[in-house]
C-alpha cells in the first residue's frame, strides 16, 4: 500500500497470512486534519488474537533455534526499506495521525534508529562471564527469549513506538502479535507489510487491527509471556496490575506524564522559552513527554511569562502537509472534548488565563479543512497548592501551567514532583549546581538540562517512575522485559566443590 490506500477493507495478518478475521466488523482510518477517510480495515475479535497467538506460539522453536545475527538479518532489509521510503512514510504518518511533516519524517527516523540498535545489538556480548567463589567452575549470566510477546501500541508514534516493542523483541528470539492503535491502523498495515517483505517466517510476527478489546485479549492471554504497552496510564495500570498477578508474566508499560520544567533565576532566557514551547505545543502537546507545567523563579518570571505567552498567541496551528505548521490538529474528536474539559477544569479552579485558541478563529483553519479537530494552545496561570487536580491530571493537549516559584531549587523540586506522575521534565539554568540537585532529585525517568524534555533517543532507556512507568517496554532496557536470564554454572573438575564453604560430604 502506497500514498493511494484503494478501495479494499485491509486485514490481518496471521501466520504468515492476510486474512479478513472472523468478526463481521469494520473500522476506518481518518484523517485528523480534514476528517476525510484513509482506508477501511477488518475489525480483530478475540478469535483472531486466538489465531494470531496459536501462530506465535507454533513459529516460537524455530525461530528461537536461529542466531541473533540471522534473525538481525530480517530487520536489516526494514531498516534500508524506511531509509528509502522516509519521505513518503513521513506524509503517511502526517496525513494519518496528525502531526506535521517533519515529525512526521523524525517518526520514520526513530523507527530505522531502534531498528539499526536492535539489529546491530545481535553482534554484541548478550550476558556476562562471572567470577565464581570455586577456582574449578565457570560461571555465566545467559538470556533467551520468553516466547511470545504481544506488542499493544499507541497513535501519537504509529512508527517508532511498534519498533521499540518489536525490533528487540524480534531479534531475542521471541515471536509477536501485535495490536497497532486503532487510530492509526494505516500505519500498521504498512508495518506488517514490510514484516511480510523481509520474509520473516510465518507466525514470527502476527498483526492483529483493532479497539482495546482486541488490545485485552491479547493482554489477558496466559500464552503470551510478556506484554509491552505504550499508551494511556488507565489502560497500562489495568495491564500492569492483572499482568502482575499471574506468575511468570510480564508486563513493561510506558504511560502519560503531567511533565515539567524548572526555569530557575539563573536560566538563559532565550533557551528556557524555545524549550517550553517545543515541549508544550510540539506535536500539539500529544506525547507522553509533552510538557503541561513551566515552574519559573520569581526574578525571570514576568519577562519568560511575556515571551511564552507572545509566541503561543502566534504560533501557527495548520495543515500538518506544509512545512511552516508548527502544530496539526488533536487525534480525533473526543480528544478535543477533552481537551476541552482540561481547559475548563484550569478556570474553575482559578486559573488566570493567559492565552486561549481552543477554539481557533476562522480565518485560522486551512482551506479545505474545516473538518479538522483544531485545537490551539491554552496556557494560564496559577498559584501552586498542592490540591489543584488541573496541576496533576495529564490533559495531552496544548494546555500548559505557568507556576511562579520563589526561594531556591529545592522549593521548584517541591511543585515539580508533586504530581502523580513521573515520566520527563528539565531544568533550565546555568548554574551547574541547580541542575545537578534537578538530575538527582527530579523524580522522573528522563531529565534534561537546557533542553526541551522530549526527543529521547533510542539508545536510551525510556521510561518512568510512579504512575508514568512499570518497567521499559522500548528501547535498549527492552531487552530486560523479553529475554529470561539463565544463572548458567559449570564444574571444570572431577569433583564437587560448593560455593559458601558448603561441606560437599557425604
Ligand atoms: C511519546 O511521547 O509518546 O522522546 C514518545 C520523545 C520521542 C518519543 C516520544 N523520542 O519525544
Amino acid at each position: 500500500m502506497s500514498q493511494q490506500t484503494g478501495t479494499q477493507t485491509h486485514q490481518h495478518y496471521i501466520a504468515g497470512e492476510w486474512t479478513d478475521g472472523t468478526g463481521s466488523e469494520t473500522f476506518e482510518s481518518e484523517n485528523p486534519a480534514t476528517g476525510e477517510t484513509l482506508a477501511e480495515f477488518h475489525r480483530g475479535t478475540e478469535d483472531d488474537v486466538d489465531a494470531a497467538l496459536e501462530a506465535a506460539e507454533d513459529a516460537f522453536e524455530e525461530w528461537r533455534e536461529l542466531s541473533y545475527i540471522d534473525r538481525a538479518e530480517y530487520l536489516w532489509d526494514i531498516y534500508h526499506e524506511l531509509r528509502e521510503r522516509h519521505e513518503e512514510l513521513g506524509g503517511i504518518v502526517s496525513k494519518e495521525c496528525g502531526k506535521e511533516i517533519s515529525e512526521g519524517k523524525a517518526d520514520v527516523t526513530e523507527a530505522w534508529h531502534m531498528v539499526e540498535w536492535a539489529a546491530g545489538n545481535a553482534r554484541h556480548p548478550h550476558g556476562d562471564v562471572v567470577p565464581s567463589e570455586v577456582g574449578s567452575k565457570d560461571a555465566y549470566m545467559r538470556r533467551k527469549p520468553r516466547g511470545v510477546i504481544g506488542c499493544i501500541t499507541p497513535w501519537n508514534f504509529p512508527v517508532a513506538i511498534p519498533f521499540w516493542h518489536m525490533a528487540i523483541a524480534l531479534v531475542e528470539g521471541n515471536t509477536v502479535v501485535w495490536k497497532p492503535a486503532e487510530q492509526t491502523p494505516w500505519c500498521g498495515q504498512i508495518i506488517a507489510e514490510m514484516m511480510e517483505d523481509a520474509g520473516i517466517p510465518d507466525g514470527v510476527f502476527n498483526m492483529v487491527q483493532g479497539f482495546g478489546d482486541a488490545g485485552a485479549a491479547i493482554s489477558d492471554d496466559s500464552r503470551v509471556d510478556t506484554v509491552l504497552f505504550t499508551g494511556s496510564a488507565e489502560v497500562g495500570h489495568e495491564i500492569a496490575s492483572k499482568v502482575g498477578g499471574e506468575p511468570g508474566k510480564l508486563a513493561a508499560c510506558e504511560m502519560g506524564g503531567k511533565n515539567g520544567i524548572v526555569i530557575t533565576e539563573e536560566a538563559d532566557l532565550d533557551i528556557a522559552v524555545h524549550s517550553a514551547v517545543m515541549s508544550s505545543f510540539k506535536t500539539t502537546g500529544q506525547r507522553c513527554v509533552s510538557s503541561e507545567r513551566l515552574i519559573v523563579h520569581e526574578d525571570i518570571y514576568d519577562e519568560f511569562k511575556q515571551r511564552f505567552v507572545d509566541i503561543a498567541e502566534d504560533i501557527a496551528v495548520g495543515d500538518p502537509l506544509e512545512e511552516d505548521t508548527f502544530m496539526g490538529p488533536a487525534i480525533e474528536g473526543d480528544h478535543v472534548e477533552k481537551i476541552r474539559k482540561h481547559n475548563e477544569l484550569a478556570r474553575e479552579e482559578g486559573a488566570n488565563v493567559l492565552v486561549d485558541r481552543f477554539e481557533l478563529a476562522e480565518d485560522e483553519i486551512p482551506d479545505g479543512h474545516a473538518e479538522g479537530n483544531w485545537v490551539g494552545p491554552f496556557v494560564y496561570e496559577i498559584d501552586y497548592d498542592t490540591d489543584l487536580r488541573c496541576l496533576k491530571e495529564e490533559c495531552f493537549g496544548p494546555h500548559v501551567a505557568l507556576l511562579e516559584y520563589s526561594g531556591d531549587i529545592e522549593r521548584a523540586l517541591e511543585i515539580h514532583n508533586d504530581t502523580p506522575y513521573g515520566l520527563a521534565g528539565a531544568v533550565i539554568s546555568e548554574d551547574y549546581r541547580q541542575i545537578n540537585y534537578f538530575r538527582d532529585h527530579a523524580d522522573i525517568g528522563l531529565a534534561y538540562a537546557n533542553l526541551p524534555c522530549i526527543g529521547a533517543e533510542v539508545q536510551l532507556p525510556f521510561g518512568g517512575v510512579k504512575k508514568s512507568g512499570n518497567g521499559y517496554p522500548s528501547a535498549r532496557e527492552a531487552i530486560e522485559a523479553v529475554t529470561e536470564r539463565t544463572a548458567w554454572t559449570m564444574n571444570n573438575s572431577k569433583e564437587i566443590e560448593m560455593a559458601q564453604g558448603l561441606s560437599a560430604d557425604i
